[in-house]
């Protein structure tokens, strides 16, 4: 089980690395990453277990996080019709994507950041991605809204990025050409 002491904090070089392609069919110690990623976001979200194991709430988890550089990530949250969306995506990618941007109005955090840090995280508003399951099936999505940033802030991970890369330096809150803030749709 994936607790909070697992999770690598800002300064970890395995946080600014890029993931490798995972193989299929998965290993066994891939499966179980798999599994243990989604399991920490389900147990984070449980107001009962978070309390117990002192876990902080995610809706989602890299393998960077957990020191793994494997291309994989796991997102457990509502879309905006009140779906529950939860999957492991292996491989990801996004295959295209809207013009216009979106941001969370408060920023982003990370599991693996232990401070605030203000400012817009510019997102493509919506995306179409592809992905393997853990059985090898190839998943073609469209996202929007809170899983769209949520996919974006993964995927970011397997390639290195933290969130506040994104974040305008001089004027953290500053105009996002092109945007609209979300929630605000
Ligand atoms: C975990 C992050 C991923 C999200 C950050 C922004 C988009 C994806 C995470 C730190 C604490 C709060 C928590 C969060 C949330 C958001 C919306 C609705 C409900 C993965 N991470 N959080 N960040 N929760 N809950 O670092 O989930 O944003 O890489
Ligand atoms: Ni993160």
């Amino acid at each position: 089980m994936i607790l909070m002491e697992d999770i690598i904090r800002e300064g970890h070089p395995t946080l600014r690395t890029k993931a490798e392609e995972v193989k299929f069919p998965l290993s066994e110690d891939d499966r179980a990453l798999a599994h243990d990623m989604l399991e920490y976001l389900i147990n984070s979200q449980d107001p009962e277990a978070s309390q117990k194991y002192g876990l902080r709430p995610g809706v989602g988890l890299a393998a960077n996080q957990v020191n793994s550089l494997k291309r994989m990530f796991a997102l457990h949250l509502e879309d905006d019709n009140g779906e529950q969306l939860s999957f492991v995506a292996i491989n990801p990618k996004i295959v295209s994507h809207s013009v216009e941007k979106t941001y969370l109005p408060s920023g982003e955090g990370c599991l693996s950041v232990d401070r605030s840090i203000p400012g817009f995280v510019p997102r493509y508003a919506r995306i179409t991605v592809k992905f393997f399951t853990v059985d090898g099936e190839e998943k073609k999505l469209r996202l929007k809204g809170m899983p769209a940033v949520a996919f974006q802030h993964e995927l970011d991970h397997l390639n290195g990025i933290m969130f506040y890369d994104h974040i305008n330096e001089a004027n953290p809150f500053d105009q996002v050409p092109n945007s609209f803030p979300l929630g605000e749709e």
